[in-house]
């Protein structure tokens, strides 16, 4: 897994697209009109399976779930907790029962 969040662009009507004109998912703003939540749909199976959030307004993403079994229900959570824009730390639910179980920490980014 990338720990940036690729090259995307957004649209005026809250769609995410790639740099070949593919919809990959969608997108919120804030008050200020910043892009402060993205949903992509990583695998191309139709289903959003990953969630990133700007918690801050700063600008970079440092918060994220992830399905990463396609399964529909969000198992990891992805952190940058250093702000240089890589995820670094990821919480993975491997139970189902809602807290995290497992954690792996990569300080330069996966
Ligand atoms: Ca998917
Ligand atoms: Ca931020
Ligand atoms: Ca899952
Ligand atoms: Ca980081």
């Amino acid at each position: 897994m990338s720990g940036s969040t690729g090259e995307m662009y957004f649209s005026a009507d809250g769609g995410v697209y790639d740099a070949s004109g593919t919809m990959i998912g969608t997108y919120e703003t804030d008050d200020a009109g910043r892009v402060d939540v993205v949903s992509t749909d990583t695998d191309a199976d139709g289903v959003l399976d990953t969630t990133v959030s700007d918690t801050d307004g700063n600008g970079t993403f440092e918060t994220g779930v992830v399905d990463t079994d396609g399964d529909g229900y969000y198992d990891t959570m992805i952190v940058d907790t250093d702000g240089d824009g890589d995820f670094d730390t990821a919480a993975i639910d491997t139970d189902r029962d809602g807290r995290a179980d497992t954690a792996a920490h990569d300080p330069a980014g996966f």
